[in-house]
Formats: C-alpha cells, structure tokens, sequence
C-alpha cells in the first residue's frame, strides 16, 4: 500500500460556538465535511443557551488576541493562497469584527462568505447597533459572497421588504453596495407556498425556491447555507452553482431536522444522503 498525500479543498470558518450543534461552527464544520472538503474552525464567540431562561443566549467573546493566534496558526500552517474559501458567522461584537478584518484583509482570500449574523433566533432586533454598523463598514467591503436574511437584508439595504419585488431590489442594492455576490434569504418571512431566495451577482439575477417546510424556523439553516456555499466555491463552483446547491442541501436538512427541548429544531447536514 502507498501513502498519498490527499488535497481535498481548504475550507475556513470563523465563527462563534453553539454548543448544542445545531447553529454556528457546528453547523459549518458537519457542513464542510459532508460536502467533501477539509474544515478549519477559529472560534469568535460562545454560545450557550440557557435552558433556565427560555432558552436565551448566554454569550462569552474570545479574547481578540486569540482569534489573532487562531488565525496566525491556520494561515501559518496551509499558507493563505492554500486556503480556498473562508466564512464569516458570527462576530458579535465590534472588538471582533475590527480584528477579523484586519487579519482576513492581510490575507486577502480567493472566496470571503459572509453570514452577516445580526442577531440569533429568540434575540431581540435592534440592540446592537454598534455592531451592525461595525459589520457594515469593516466586513461587507471584504466579501465577495453575502447571505443576509430576511432581517440582515433590511438592514444592510436600508429598504423594506415585504414582497418578492421588495427582496429582488435590496438583494440588488446590497451588491451595489459591496459588489459582492448576494443571496438574499426570504425564508419563512415573506408570504406563500414556498421559501424564495433571490440571487444576485454580476452576471444578473435569479430566484430560488423550493416549498417550504413547515412555518418555524430551524436552527442552523442560515450558517448551514452560508457553509454549503463555501464549500461549493471551494470545489471550484460558480457564485449562482454554490447558491443552487447550497439551497438544496439546506431544503434536505430542514426535511431530515433534529428535535430537542429548544422551541426550534436544528437541521441536520445529512439529510442529502441515501
Ligand atoms: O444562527 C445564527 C447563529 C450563528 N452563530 C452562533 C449562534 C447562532 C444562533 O444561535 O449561536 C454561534
């Protein structure tokens, strides 16, 4: 038997931890793996919820000098021209954000996903504006791929969204705005029979739909996505082929969800096997 080296393609995610396995790095890394590349994780935050308080977050920041080294391991060990697609989840606050753009814009990576996480399911919006605004200014310059929600679409746009035509314009003005690729999540939010997305890149527009499931959100759909799409771009896809496939492996996932004592369930990142 001869020993090869393998090259599987290099995936990052810089995230924070939920410790139940259903959203953040979690969700990235099961993602990554499933998806046939080799994951990489520096962690920004610790999540845990709280199941003597509704489930809320309990929320601990990294110390940025230990994203710094995390990020200084990883880049020091594959090299940054090594690494093929890095995301972006959660941040959390602005001290975070400033150290993350300043280590990623040294290294300057081909694909730069960014889950522009505001705010979690079961928070409340609108109580960190700093960090809103920190992530707007530092981070969407520095992506070339965005995946906003319905909320993160509002507000990184500065419109409302209430229809298909509102969700098409603010996907379209947040790429004018970052000149990144968008994939704008209507989800659950926007009214009708199906879960529209709407894609939106240089090359033009497409709308993605596939039936919705159920009319709760599950946990993990967001970062799953956001990961999936970094994985296909890492392989090699295009923008528009890593949003399809990523909208697939999310519609999977949510069908083969796992249920706990959360009032949400989490999807599972298998849910395309046979
Ligand atoms: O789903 C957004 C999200 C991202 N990252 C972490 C989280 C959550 C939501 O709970 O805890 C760490």
């Amino acid at each position: 038997m001869t020993e090869t080296t393998a090259h599987p393609a290099m995936t990052l995610t810089i995230a924070g931890s939920e410790a139940t396995g259903g959203a953040g790095a979690q969700a990235d890394l099961k993602t990554f793996q499933e998806l046939g590349t080799f994951g990489m994780v520096a962690l920004t935050c610790i999540v845990s919820f709280n199941p003597q308080d509704n489930w809320n977050h309990r929320f601990v920041p990294v110390e940025t000098q230990v994203i710094t080294d995390q990020l200084e391991a990883i880049f020091g060990n594959y090299g940054p021209e090594s690494l093929d697609a890095v995301k972006l989840g959660m941040m959390g606050s602005p001290a975070t954000i400033s150290t993350v753009a300043a280590a990623v814009s040294a290294r300057r990576p081909k694909h730069l996903v960014l889950d522009p996480v505001l705010i979690c399911k079961g928070q409340e919006p609108g109580h960190a504006q700093d960090t809103d605004n920190a992530l707007k200014a530092e981070l969407l310059p520095l992506a070339t791929f965005v995946t906003p929600n319905h909320f993160e679409t509002e507000q990184l746009s500065g419109m409302k969204v209430e229809t298909l035509e509102d969700l098409q314009a603010a996907a379209a003005e947040i790429h004018r705005i970052s000149g990144a690729a968008v994939l704008a999540k209507g989800g659950i939010r926007l009214a009708g029979a199906d879960a529209v997305d709407v894609f939106v890149d240089a090359e033009g527009m497409e709308v993605l739909t596939a039936p919705k499931i159920g009319e709760h959100a599950v946990s993990g759909a967001g970062c799953s996505l956001a990961a999936a799409v970094t994985a296909e771009l890492a392989k090699g896809a295009s923008p528009m082929d890593a949003a399809r496939s990523a909208k697939a492996f999310v519609t999977a996932g949510i069908r083969q969800r796992v249920a706990g004592n959360t009032p949400f369930d989490a999807l599972w990142q298998g849910g395309l096997r046979r």
